[in-house]
């Protein structure tokens, strides 16, 4: 009998893989990009747009979920999946690094942490036996360990301090979540730059034992060439059976150097974001909308993309919902660059499959370097 909740990884190239989750929600192809839906909505884009951009899988986010509208009101509503109509799999992160970086007044201690709203000031608090409860009440598919993650530049001390207090958090995470057959746990690696560090990350997570582990701790200020660094190790420490998660990456070539290393899973706010403050991301580079060369161009953002914005209107039309702030704007900007994110993603899978996964990327490489004409 194959578990409800399984990895197959179907292919190599070098370091790169890939695979397919099955989950009872559907699967999971990867390299996977999982577009962020923070509250409830991927923002500017209907679930239905989502899926047909490619997505097989969608992050949202404990800590804003329990502020509002509220993990118990969330399951007395049917769960995530039928609260925001999106059916496939969904991946919850567990709140600590959203405390960290957006609410007020954090109280860290050994049982977790106190904060307070950025929305209302209320005070609150987050334990792993909690996240894990509120994930569970939320309905996630993958259920993320209660971690610590602190900013870069740190001391070493600092560094290896937050990520023993992970660790022990990671075990008390495992212990509440329990055994839920088609739900799974993903550990969250630690340890800031320091192969030492990551190494003593990886064996207290893969001695307790999960169905995936995150690399996390990354794109935290440290830049692209230091996470390149850890990525060219880390990967290693992990188990080659189960997926490898780099949290909150990336820009484009962010994820196709990760993809290289040994990642199979993703999650980015910045196509989302960013279609919504006129910067799209084509295969040429990144394109700001707002620009005024762009006023007369009846051309499309990019003649090679299948996605509506490109299909069917102009860059002059785009400029003009952009300066005249029309929703449609990040609407159209939006579904762009999550396909465009997307075809990246098939692309690699494609080519990994095909052990053509460096001449892809050389492509990829000589036509952002030829730049947007
Ligand atoms: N931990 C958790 N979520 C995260 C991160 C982390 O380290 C990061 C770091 N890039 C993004 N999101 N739980
Ligand atoms: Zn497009």
């Amino acid at each position: 009998m194959t578990a409800l909740f399984n990895y197959k990884l179907k292919g190599t190239d070098g370091l790169a893989r890939t695979g397919v989750i099955s989950t009872p929600r559907g699967e999971i192809r990867t390299p996977a990009f999982m577009p962020v839906g923070t509250a409830a909505t991927v923002k500017a884009m209907m679930p239905e747009s989502v899926a047909a951009t490619g997505a097989d899988i969608l992050l949202g986010n404990t800590y804003h979920l329990m502020l509002r509208p509220g993990a118990e009101r969330v399951a007395n509503l049917g769960g995530l999946h039928r609260f925001m109509n999106w059916q496939k799999p969904i991946l919850t992160d567990s709140g600590g690094f959203q405390v960290m970086s957006l609410a007020g007044l954090r109280k860290l201690t050994e049982a977790g942490v106190t904060f307070r709203s950025h929305i209302d000031g209320s005070k609150h608090e987050l334990t792993p036996e909690r996240s894990m409860e509120i994930q569970r009440l939320l309905g996630s598919d993958i259920v993320m360990c209660f971690d610590e993650c602190p900013a870069l530049p740190a001391s070493d001390k600092a560094v290896a301090e937050s990520m023993q207090l992970s660790m022990r958090w990671a075990a008390r995470s495992k212990e509440a979540f329990g055994d839920r057959p088609g739900h799974a746990l993903f550990g969250i690696m630690q340890g800031g730059v320091a192969p030492e560090l990551r190494e003593e990350s990886a064996a207290a997570l893969t001695g307790i034992g999960f169905d995936g582990y995150a690399v996390g701790g990354l794109a935290v200020g440290e830049g692209q060439e230091a996470m390149f660094g850890v990525l060219d190790y880390a990967p290693g420490f992990l188990p080659e059976d189960k997926p490898r998660y780099l949290m909150g990456v990336g820009k484009p070539d962010d994820i196709v150097g990760a993809v290289k290393r040994g990642i199979d899973m993703m999650d980015c706010v910045l196509p989302s974001r960013s279609g919504r403050t006129g910067q799209a991301w084509t295969r040429r580079g990144q394109v700001n909308i707002k620009n005024a060369r762009h006023q007369d161009d009846p051309r499309p953002l990019d003649e090679a993309c299948s996605c509506p914005a490109c299909r069917n209107y102009s860059r002059a039309y785009l400029h003009h919902v952009f300066r005249s702030q029309e929703m449609i704007s990040g609407m159209l900007l939006t579904w762009h660059n999550l396909h465009y994110y997307q075809e990246i993603m098939a692309g690699m899978r494609a080519a990994i499959a095909a052990r053509q996964f460096a001449a892809w990327e050389a492509a990829f490489h000589a036509l952002r370097a030829e730049g947007d004409i």
